[in-house]
């Protein structure tokens, strides 16, 4: 472990153009695990997420809507602040960059970067893709299948002319390839560090990051008919947040920088690239991490408004539960890879992991606690090999998950904890205790007593993925408040025999596959 004792992590900040979706949903929730796992495991943990406000995409939403882009952006920006409620994030800020903050911050590194020397005027003549606010070379687009020309993200692009500042990223390439030689973990997973290199290895231009032709942004600092480029002002919000300009505070000397920017795989080259250019120009250090995960489709389709397959994280949890989501969606997919949604998938997991494994396993061993020990935790007797196998497993996960949390494997890290339930499920089965019962009630008592300790680190581990859930497990085992951080694994801080638990209730219904969907969730 290292010695550093302090975490700050982020999601990207939205766009207000659209109502959330799974996708969004996605990202915070892993944020989320994480945060929530730091936290347990004794870490000063700083965890923001927000909205991205600025722009012509947001302009020209806001103008759709018949709205001003200040009252549309606060209504749209209120929806992710609605998701975070629902889904259980335990963001410790939401920024939204039209805050005063904000706005001083933008022009703040706006000023380090002239200052510096980095930032020139000129004019830019090429594309640009609203849709993902991004200029693209010529050698980058395709003909799509009107004869249009396309991003090659399948956004369309327009000519833009203008009076442009730039910032000199063509300077940067053989900074930028050192920065990633010496920093092997900067960019993650494998494949979109490699990605990022050979874009870097090929030669980098100038980026305009000053834009005339619209007024929906932060104004260029003596320079007021330029606003600045909308992603220069929103990744600035990582800055913004922890205290910068005021880069001697004790906020931003105690987080920056960042130790995880999370994103989705189609913006890693803002935050690999141009990120890590615009802090070094302004004096600042890089983030020590940029994990790029993997792109969601809903039965198989691309998520998009257009197809109208949009999935609304609050009717998914309405329908199936929250915890139920956000074990699924850590699950389902090695993190990093492409996943796919279906209803079919999710019952599957709910039926099979957690109802069938964890959900058995807990009503089995509780529901023999309450009936043969009058809900009273035993007193175990000596351990045999079998008890101590599963106690060790118990105790040993930790280690494992540590490393899993630090390398973002969250479907590994819960393959780890269902390595426990499932031994846990095969020791009931061996055991037999309703045989024990009659045949050996001292014995009994040594393997009640086992899975209750079993039932403890699991609950204990499960709740960066399962609050809820897993503090309802606790619960169950009567394990105080103050005993359920990770500091109390292991056998020093073990149950004591004597206590009485409460009456057993299941935590994991099972569903049935054609279920009606429940109500709408309301917004
Ligand atoms: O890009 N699957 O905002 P955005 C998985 N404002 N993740 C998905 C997804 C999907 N189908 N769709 C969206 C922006 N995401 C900028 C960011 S940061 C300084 C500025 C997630 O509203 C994923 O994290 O388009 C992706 O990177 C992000 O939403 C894009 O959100």
């Amino acid at each position: 472990m290292s010695g550093r004792r302090t975490y700050y992590l982020t999601t990207p900040i939205y766009y207000v153009n659209d109502v959330p979706h799974i996708g969004h949903a996605y990202t915070t929730l892993a944020c989320d695990a994480l945060s929530r796992f730091k936290r347990l495991d004794g870490f000063d943990v700083h965890f923001l997420t927000g909205t991205d406000e600025h722009g012509q995409k947001v302009e020209k939403s806001a103008a759709a809507a018949g709205m001003e882009p200040q009252s549309f952006t606060d209504k749209v920006s209120q929806n992710f602040r609605d998701l975070a409620r629902t889904m259980n994030y335990s963001n410790d800020d939401f920024i939204r960059t039209t805050e005063p903050r904000h706005i001083r911050a933008s022009q703040a590194i706006w000023n380090a970067l002239r200052d510096n020397g980095h930032i020139y005027l000129g004019t830019y003549s090429g594309w640009y893709a609203v849709r993902d606010e991004a200029f693209y070379a010529e050698s980058e687009l395709v003909e799509g299948p009107s004869g249009k020309k396309l991003a090659p993200s399948g956004a369309e692009v327009e000519w833009v002319e203008e009076s442009s500042y730039f910032f000199d990223l063509s300077q940067w390439q053989d900074r930028l390839l050192a920065f990633y030689d010496e920093n092997p973990d900067f960019i993650a997973p494998p494949s979109r560090r490699n990605e990022v290199i050979s874009f870097v290895r090929q030669g980098l231009q100038d980026l305009s990051v000053s834009r005339t032709s619209f007024t929906w942004g932060v104004s260029v600092p003596d320079d007021p008919g330029h606003v600045m480029y909308v992603w220069l002002d929103a990744l600035t919000n990582y800055c913004t947040a922890v205290g910068y300009p005021d880069t001697d505070s004790a906020d931003f000397t105690k987080w920056w920088p960042a130790d995880l920017h999370m994103v989705g795989k189609d913006i890693v080259r803002f935050h690999a690239v141009y990120w890590p250019a615009f802090l070094m120009g302004a004096g600042l250090a890089p983030p020590r991490r940029v994990f790029a995960h993997g792109w969601w489709t809903n039965e198989g389709q691309k998520i998009s408004k257009s197809v109208g397959n949009i999935i609304d994280p609050l009717d998914i949890v309405a329908r199936y539960g929250i915890d139920q989501v956000r074990y699924f969606l850590l699950r389902e997919v090695p993190f990093g890879n492409d996943g796919d949604f279906s209803h079919r998938a999710i019952v599957g997991r709910i039926n099979g992991d957690l109802a069938n494994d964890l959900g058995n396993l807990c009503q089995r061993a509780l529901s023999m606690i309450g009936r043969y020990c009058d809900g009273v935790l035993p007193e175990p007797g000596p351990y045999g090999a079998a008890d101590l196998a599963l106690l060790g497993a118990a105790d040993g996960m930790i280690d494992e998950l540590r490393h899993e949390i630090d390398a973002q494997a969250f479907n590994e890290m819960l393959d780890t904890i269902w390595v426990v339930v499932r031994a846990a499920n095969g020791y009931v089965d061996h055991q037999a205790p309703w045989k024990l019962q009659k045949e050996d009630p001292a014995r009994l008592k040594t393997v009640l007593y086992v899975l209750a300790e079993t039932i403890r680190a699991l609950g204990i581990v499960l709740q960066p993925v399962m609050p809820d859930s897993a503090s309802r497990m606790l619960d169950q085992i009567a394990l105080a408040a103050d005993r359920r951080s990770f500091a109390h694994l292991g056998r020093a801080h073990a149950l004591r025999p004597g206590a009485r638990f409460p009456a057993p209730s299941g935590i994991f219904p099972r569903l049935v596959e054609d279920e009606k969907p429940a109500a709408k969730a309301k917004r």
